[in-house]
């Protein structure tokens, strides 16, 4: 039976869940859940999640949420094709992994959510963009991409010289903050720019933008 991931494009972090199953070769189907229609709070949704939200992954009788515990359980469940994504095999290198897994979720997404969300977000659901809330968060994300750009002059990817899934993560809403009128803060960013031009380069990544930009 195909790995289920219940959700829509529009979320971030269903995108991220798509990026690992794409990396991983895996097969997988896409079951929509109409949020206008408020299906993620259905007794059926909420009983796959009961915070009522997406994504989720079915894997037989495995029903998993929170995006990177997904993500997780993808690269690891695809072993011989994901190993080095978690570089589980190296305990120091697996640690910096889990690092700057934490930073992605705990201080760049923080960071740059708030901006993706008043610039597109927002407008695709009939409401206007507060101005002041991008403003805040500008700041905010500036100084998280200072310290990406030192990290990133010393190593080509976050966690080391290859590509682990500290850095899948950041795809998302990199993706689609590089579609706000503030893509070009990364400019000021040369090592983060090509990181970001690395990431994009990837097959796996040049499929799920494929995705986005038919489903826009
Ligand atoms: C966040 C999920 C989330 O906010 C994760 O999976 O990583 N930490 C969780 N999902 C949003 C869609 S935007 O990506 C959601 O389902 N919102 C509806 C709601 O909160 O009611």
């Amino acid at each position: 039976m195909v790995m289920k991931v219940y959700g829509s494009l529009v979320s971030s972090n269903v995108v991220r869940v798509l990026v690992c199953l794409e990396e991983a070769g895996a097969e997988y189907e896409l079951v929509p859940i109409d949020f206008a229609a408020g299906e993620h709070k259905s007794p059926a949704h909420l009983a796959r999640n009961p915070f009522g939200q997406v994504p989720v992954l079915q894997d037989g009788d495995l029903i998993l949420f929170e995006s990177r515990a997904i993500s997780r359980y993808i690269l690891r469940k695809h072993k011989s094709t994901c190993v080095d994504l978690l570089k589980v095999v190296n305990l120091q290198e697996s640690a910096l992994v889990d690092q700057w897994l934490e930073v992605e979720a705990q201080k760049y997404d923080p960071a740059v959510s708030p901006i993706v969300f008043q610039l597109l977000v927002l407008p695709m659901l009939g409401g206007v963009c507060d101005q002041a809330v991008v403003d805040a968060a500008l700041p905010k994300l500036e100084k998280v991409l200072d310290v990406y750009e030192a990290r990133l002059s010393k190593s080509k990817y976050l966690a080391g010289d290859s590509v682990t899934l500290a850095d899948l993560s950041h795809v998302p809403l990199t993706y689609y903050f590089m579609g706000t009128p503030y893509a070009s803060i990364m400019e000021s960013y040369p090592n983060v720019k090509k990181w970001w031009e690395a990431l994009m380069a990837r097959p796996a990544m040049k499929k799920v933008a494929a995705t986005l930009s038919t489903s826009a």
